[in-house]
């Protein structure tokens, strides 16, 4: 019998057959994402881990700075004596250092059920087992947003990704000016799961009312085909200038909202008087767009409902606080902040889970008990802390203090796919006296650590998989036996409590499954107090899917901000939209001033490096996961990555469609299998991440990746003082044609 599961990218009914695991897309979900193509094959492949395994030097000299680490043998162990040592060695580090001895941030996508959440997990084992952990704040997704808008419009999820929702983009917007365009590969995934698709249905309602699409970017396919989309193509890390052009061409010919302006924002008068010489003519010479095109834009966009929306990639980059900024001055400038379908909204098709209403239950989560210390990093600043403890930076207006991290423990997620510079990581991560992962599969990381723990992934074990974004939620049934001796995250983490003497602290003498029903019990009595009808949990398990209840859609925080301001005021300083923000002013940062700005990316093309790299998500997985997976390997060339490249671009190195091209820098290298395209931007070459890092020699100081990992050559820093958030997007490179045997992928095998 098929039964009901839910991933990161959608719903599925699976099915063991003689042929391997049956997936068959949720029958209502309109357009699910050929992404459930990957998970037959986490069924038992080889990459799996199959047992404890550890780092021989680990093993028999004990724990310490290593320079082993990544390119040292390993031994597979029994459970109970790698359990034993690894509790010795958390009791050793605890009692000797404190939690601040021990790294939890764990940051990671992991999997969508919400109980076996790999980072819930592990964060309440450390807390109830360690005392606490160093802690990491912010996401590679978001973090110069998240920083910024808080200061701009509020420290509320629901001022800035909230605000517009695709059914009033169907009904309401005119023209949608979408920086980094919306990509439907990209809403196909959201945290947690996503019943249905409904991006592209929505788009092509707006476009058949006559709505206006504009893709800004260096990438054709950020939009839809089908929608007539116009394509304005601009370089990586301009936008912030083609932001000010607008601003100035609404200003020269008096469209701005003049009323709006003063009724809803702050400092409008000195980014008036900032934007005085950045005019249409300035904005074209940094973007190449026409200085024509931009005022014709801009008048477009203050003659109909507009809506602006930033993707999270633009932010991702060198001072990605700055667009985001000017995009809400923009939207701010227009007047239509809090109209239906109009305004500004954040990372609206980045993915899945903005533009949808929510739950209106709250989704219960593991609870995490409580951290005894209070310290933490900017995410992105793994590496520096590593490398540099006790060396001071800045952050958000606080002067902080990098601490010095002897054990390093990480659940779900996979930091040698997702951090910058892999050759500065794993001289990071061999700092360490003990770097513990747990995995259900051979990830560079796993690759990296002293102790490799096999997880089971999600088709192996029952959960409850539920998102405050989505309306369905879904009995995720186990559907596989786990692989060899892989266990839950749960069972490790309680066999190691039991043995650091806080078994019943962290278990509260549930297994899973009774966990699972408290979980459950918790969300039944949510729609209890709604006085609306709970199923029992049987009955839910049964029927496989629960719809749950929306908060009905009243415009939200910036709607009544919008009706009255005075008395709902957005949660800033000033009560209102912050265009000079005070707060920020005051923090003095040269990289982050008190109101947008335009500041040239520092990392541009030159004569040794002369294209842009764009690092994107891929289309072909979520991350690093399943790279395996069909769909993944169906769209690499010879099992390389594929890169691409401009027709120009191309004809000047003597490149042609699949020949193995070498992307290079001071950082290092990587191969891939170029694809010559129109639809990247001229002096733009698109590498997306997630393809396993396999360094041709483990030891070399700058790294020669075979298959096509972007984060050999993307750069380790911060986007500015005011948020420290990951830069991945962008790094500048050479290419030229790989001449010579062509090294195997071996990144899929395991090295035990
Ligand atoms: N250059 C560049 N780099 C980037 C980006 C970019 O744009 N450019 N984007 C960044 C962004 S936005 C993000 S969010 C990050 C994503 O980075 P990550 O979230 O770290 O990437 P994933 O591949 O999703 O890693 C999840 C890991 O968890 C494992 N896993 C899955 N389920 C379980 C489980 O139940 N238990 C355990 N123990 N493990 C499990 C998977 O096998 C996988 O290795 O990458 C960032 N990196
Ligand atoms: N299929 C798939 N979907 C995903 C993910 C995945 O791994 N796979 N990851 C999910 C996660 S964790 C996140 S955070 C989101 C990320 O969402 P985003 O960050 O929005 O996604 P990206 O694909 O990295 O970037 C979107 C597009 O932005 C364009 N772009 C890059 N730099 C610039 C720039 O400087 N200016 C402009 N105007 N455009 C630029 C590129 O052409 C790129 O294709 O995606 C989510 N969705
Ligand atoms: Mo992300």
């Amino acid at each position: 019998m098929p039964q009901p599961h839910s991933t990161h990218w959608g719903s599925f009914l699976g099915e063991v057959t003689a042929a391997g695991l049956r997936v068959t897309p949720r029958a209502a979900d309109p357009e699910p994402s050929p992404l459930l193509r990957n998970v037959p094959a986490a069924v038992d492949h080889a990459a799996r881990v199959r047992r404890p395994t550890v780092r021989r030097g680990w093993w028999e000299d004990g724990p310490g700075p290593d320079d082993r680490r990544g390119r040292d043998g390993f031994v597979e162990v029994g459970w109970d004596e790698v359990l034993d040592r690894l509790a010795g060695e958390l009791a050793r580090v605890r009692d000797a250092h404190g939690p601040e001895g021990v790294y939890g941030g764990s940051y990671g996508w992991a999997s969508a059920g919400r109980f076996h959440h790999a980072q819930s997990q592990v964060h309440r084992f450390l807390n109830l087992a360690v005392g606490g952990y160093v802690r990491s704040v912010g996401d590679y997704s978001g973090a110069a947003a998240q920083v910024v808008l808080r200061h701009v419009l509020g420290p509320s999820e629901l001022v800035s990704k909230g605000t517009v929702t695709w059914d009033q983009v169907a009904t309401h917007t005119d023209t949608v000016l979408a920086f980094g365009g919306m990509n439907l590969k990209n809403s196909a995934v959201g945290a947690g799961g996503i019943s249905a698709h409904v991006e592209r249905a929505a788009m092509t309602a707006a476009a058949r009312r006559g709505a206006v699409f504009v893709n800004i970017g260096p990438l054709r396919s950020d939009l839809p085909d089908g929608i007539g989309a116009r394509w304005l193509s601009v370089p990586p890390g301009s936008d912030t200038a083609l932001i000010l052009g607008l601003l100035h061409t609404l200003v020269t010919e008096d469209l701005h909202d003049r009323d709006f302006l003063a009724r809803y924002s702050v400092g409008w008068d000195s980014l008036a008087e900032y934007l005085w010489d950045k005019d249409a003519g300035w904005a074209a010479a940094i973007t190449g767009v026409p200085a024509g095109e931009i005022r014709e834009l801009a008048r477009r966009a203050a003659g109909g409902r507009t809506l602006v929306t930033v993707a999270q990639s633009l932010q991702r980059a060198e001072f990605g606080e700055q667009p985001v900024w000017a995009a809400v001055a923009l939207a701010a400038a227009l007047g239509q902040i809090g109209l239906p379908g109009g305004g500004f909204c954040y990372g609206l098709g980045s993915i899945g889970h903005y533009g949808r209403t929510r739950v209106a239950v709250p989704i219960a989560a593991v609870p995490q008990g409580r951290n005894r210390i209070d310290l933490s990093i900017p995410v992105a600043r793994v590496a520096d802390m590593l490398l540099h403890p006790g060396k001071p930076y800045d952050v958000d207006g606080r002067r902080s203090t990098y601490p010095h991290v002897r054990f390093a423990y990480w659940v779900g997620g996979n930091p040698f796919h997702h951090h910058q510079d892999l050759g500065r990581l794993s001289r990071a991560v061999r700092r360490l006296d003990t770097f513990v992962v747990h995995e259900p599969v051979w990830t560079a990381t796993a690759r990296h650590a002293d102790v490799v723990l096999p997880a089971t992934w999600t088709i192996e074990r029952d959960d409850i998989g539920a998102s405050a974004f989505d309306p369905v939620m879904t009995a995720m049934h186990r559907l596989v036996d786990p692989p060899g001796e892989a266990r839950d995250d749960y069972a490790i983490f309680a066999a190691l409590a039991e043995r650091l003497g806080a078994g019943p602290a962290f278990t509260e003498g549930r297994d899973a499954r009774a966990w699972l029903e408290w979980l459950y019990a918790r969300i039944a009595k949510g729609l209890a107090d709604e006085g609306l009808p709970a199923p029992s949990f049987d009955e839910f398990w049964a029927a496989g899917e629960l719809e749950l209840p929306q908060v009905e859609d009243r415009g939200g925080i910036i709607g009544a901000f919008r009706a009255d301001p005075v008395g709902h005021p957005l949660p800033t300083p000033s009560g209102r939209i912050e265009l000079f923000s005070e707060t920020v002013a005051a923090f003095g940062y040269a990289d982050a001033p008190g109101h947008p700005v335009w500041l040239a990316p520092t990392e541009v093309p030159d004569p040794r490096h002369p294209l842009w790299l764009v690092a994107n998500q891929p289309s072909t997985r979520l991350h690093s996961q399943l790279d395996f997976g069909a769909h993944s390997l169906a769209h690499k060339v010879n099992g390389r990555e594929v890169a691409r490249i401009h027709p120009a671009d191309a004809a000047a190195r003597g490149i042609a469609d699949g020949d193995v091209v070498t992307l290079f820098n001071d950082r290092g290298a990587c191969l891939a299998a170029a694809a010559v395209t129109d639809g990247v931007r001229e002096g733009v070459v698109q590498l997306p991440t997630g393809a396993w890092f396999a360094p041709l020699d483990p030891a070399a100081e700058h790294p020669f990746c075979v298959h096509g990992n972007p984060n050999v050559l993307t750069r380790d820093r911060g986007t500015s003082s005011l948020a420290q958030g990951c830069t991945g997007q962008h790094t500048t490179v050479q290419l030229a044609r790989h001449e010579g045997p062509v090294p195997p992928v071996r990144a899929h095998e395991p090295p035990v």
